[in-house]
């Protein structure tokens, strides 16, 4: 077999090298090209797409070096009732991930990907989840017949040569098979995204193997993302006594010099991004961007949990990032950017709803049509996508990229909540903020299917992604917390709800930049600086310990932030007995007891 330029195979691994025969066999690209991650390579690949139409250049005075793609109508988002956790026993995949038969999915998936690569060039992606020489970094190997693809795994993982040296000396390595399922008949005239109309996007825990077919979108096609640094990496997580978790992960420096580092689960499209990059309104804070969607982490020799990012760039919602509400997501993507289904101005730049406060008078919109103020639908889809280098993030800060990691001394849950959720609420203790992890909800967004806004609970911000039993994922949880519990340096973890509204519809509490608040008083409270209110939920801040110099608020929207109501608090408990209730006897006894205990406190209250 020899490369798509005519060199021989770049590797000795014998196992790689047949399984590449083996897919080959299977889908009958008419070229394999081993992919380098060379700028030549980039250059290839966006030369392809440009020919193909798959991505059209901005304009390079404004935003060089960048381009937009605009998908199929039918393929924006991830499909999460085709995602399929295909472990051998049925109960392992739990009841939050739809289950299918390993053999019988292997036997589909090979009906689906008999020749399915046909008329196209076959990429074989190596790459590494995390920077080489850390515990937890691990090698894969994407296949795929999508260029665009292959240029976006180039931003978002450590692709080519290095992963490949990697596995040469002797790493394991996940194997991912990607195609659209589009085969192109001889002379056929390709289309901009091709894809297909049947989607699958396939788990095998065991073998630790993902099929991911039908799709091109970044969360479906990007296999080093949600198929392998979470559902699969969760169940190595698990095996191996580390956590892989859908977290944004930040840096940050107090007034006074001292350095902390908080890891926060989000549910997706709920402002991880943003807070990942969080531009602080109180002087002297400053706040740097190790991740802002996985963390993987371990318990070190000193008993202390430390987190990596596993990648290397960031796929962001665009809607809603501007100058005012991400000014460093917009400094980060001024070039070498690829945004998908964005809006295009007439100038041949990009926008998105909420970009600029006035709507531009016209705009291709993400179909390619022209649009104007009074159509009807948006220019840019809701789940418009940038993908861009961490290496160009003005606040990175230089630990993404460091084997070590850093050592985590918060961890926050939070979610998007109208009402009832406190603006921040310290837990009680680890295994109060596992319940707290466990039952967190917020309003659906467009990032996944559903209905959007409505109230979903979803444990960890990891529903769509914990690739095993959702219960045995809250004991694993519990299991390193008394590892931690042992070396004395748990983190401490907080539950935050930066989404609070009033009757009117306002939000109360400003967000953005102003989030250091909320972190100032964190860091104060990990300190011992600060007391705090208890509540049924957990520690909640005095009042004045809260920073609000500067703001102003409407009529009691800062005491409504700060405090909780028990008879809410209790309805929220007893609706949460339903999530516990789906895992049924996996839910592990103390989140039960948890859930009595915020129970018996709001009674206190109450009587
Ligand atoms: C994402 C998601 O793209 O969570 O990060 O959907
Ligand atoms: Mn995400």
């Amino acid at each position: 077999m020899t490369n798509s330029d005519g060199a021989t195979i770049p590797t000795t691994r014998t196992d790689l090298v047949e399984w590449v025969a083996q897919i080959a066999a299977l889908a009958r690209p008419d070229t394999i090209h081993w992919v380098t991650g060379s700028a030549e390579e980039r250059q290839m690949l966006i030369d392809v797409m440009l020919e193909a139409g798959t991505i059209e250049q901005l304009n390079p005075e404004l935003r060089p070096d960048s381009y937009v793609a605009r998908s199929n109508e039918s393929d924006v988002a991830r499909v999460e009732s085709r995602t399929f956790i295909c472990s051998e026993n049925e109960r392992d995949a739990g009841p939050t991930n739809n289950w299918a038969d390993p053999n019988e999915m292997r036997s589909t998936l090979r009906g689906l990907f008999t020749e399915s690569m046909r008329g196209r060039t076959m990429y074989v992606i190596p790459f590494l989840m995390g920077p080489a020489g850390s515990p937890v970094t691990r090698a894969g190997v994407e296949i795929t017949d999508s260029p665009y693809v292959v240029m976006s795994m180039g931003t978002m993982t450590r692709m080519g040569r290095h992963a490949l040296d990697v596995i040469e000396s002797g790493a394991d390595w996940v194997k991912a098979v990607h195609s659209v399922g589009a085969p192109l008949a001889e002379g056929a005239k390709d289309v901009a995204w091709p894809c297909n109309s049947v989607k699958y996007i396939t788990h095998f825990p065991e073998t630790r193997e993902i099929w991911s077919f039908g799709s091109a979108y970044g969360g479906n096609a990007l296999l080093g993302k949600k198929a392998f640094a979470l559902r699969i990496a969760s169940v190595m997580a698990r095996d191996e006594g580390w956590l892989a978790e859908h977290m944004m992960l930040i840096k940050v420096t107090s007034p006074e010099g001292h350095v902390k580092h908080i890891a926060a689960a989000f549910p997706s499209a709920c402002g991880k991004t943003n807070f990942a990059m969080l531009q602080p309104t109180i002087p002297g804070w400053t706040v740097e961007t190790i991740g802002d969607d996985i963390v993987w982490m371990w318990v070190d020799d000193d008993g202390r949990l430390r987190g990596i990012n596993p990648e290397t760039g960031f796929f962001g919602v665009a809607p809603g990032t501007s100058d005012q509400s991400n000014p460093v997501a917009m400094q980060t993507m001024v070039g070498n950017t690829v945004f998908t289904n964005v809006a295009v101005t007439d100038d041949n730049d990009v926008w998105w709803e909420g970009m600029t406060k006035e709507k531009p008078a016209h705009l291709i919109d993400w179909h390619g049509k022209d649009w104007t103020p009074e159509s009807e639908n948006p220019a840019a889809h809701p789940n418009s996508r940038f993908t861009v280098s961490i290496a160009q993030c003005p606040t990175a800060s230089p630990d993404w990229n460091n084997p070590d990691g850093v050592t985590i001394d918060a961890i926050i849950f939070g979610g998007r909540r109208r009402t009832t959720m406190p603006l921040v609420v310290e837990s009680r203790n680890w295994q109060h903020g596992v319940y707290l992890g466990a039952t967190m909800a917020s309003e659906r967004t467009a990032a996944g299917e559903g209905t959007v806004g409505e109230l979903t609970r979803d444990p960890f911000a990891m529903a769509p992604f914990t690739g095993y039993h959702v219960g045995d994922h809250w004991a694993h949880w519990l299991s390193i917390g008394e590892r931690l519990a042992a070396g004395g340096h748990a983190p401490h973890i907080f539950h935050v709800n930066w989404f609070r509204r009033g009757d009117d519809g306002r939000f109360l509490w400003p967000g953005f930049g102003d989030n250091i608040r909320v972190v100032d008083w964190i860091v104060k409270r990990l300190g011992g600086e600060v007391g705090a209110n208890p509540s049924p939920i957990g520690n909640l801040p005095l009042r004045d310990d809260l920073n609000v110099d500067g703001l102003s608020f409407h009529g009691d929207d800062l005491t409504e932030l700060l405090t909780v109501d028990p008879a809410v608090i209790s309805g929220d408990a007893l609706s949460a007995q339903s999530v516990l209730e789906v895992a049924g006897k996996r839910a592990p006894r103390a989140l039960w007891d948890e859930n009595a205990e915020t129970l018996r406190l709001c009674a206190t209250r109450l009587s």
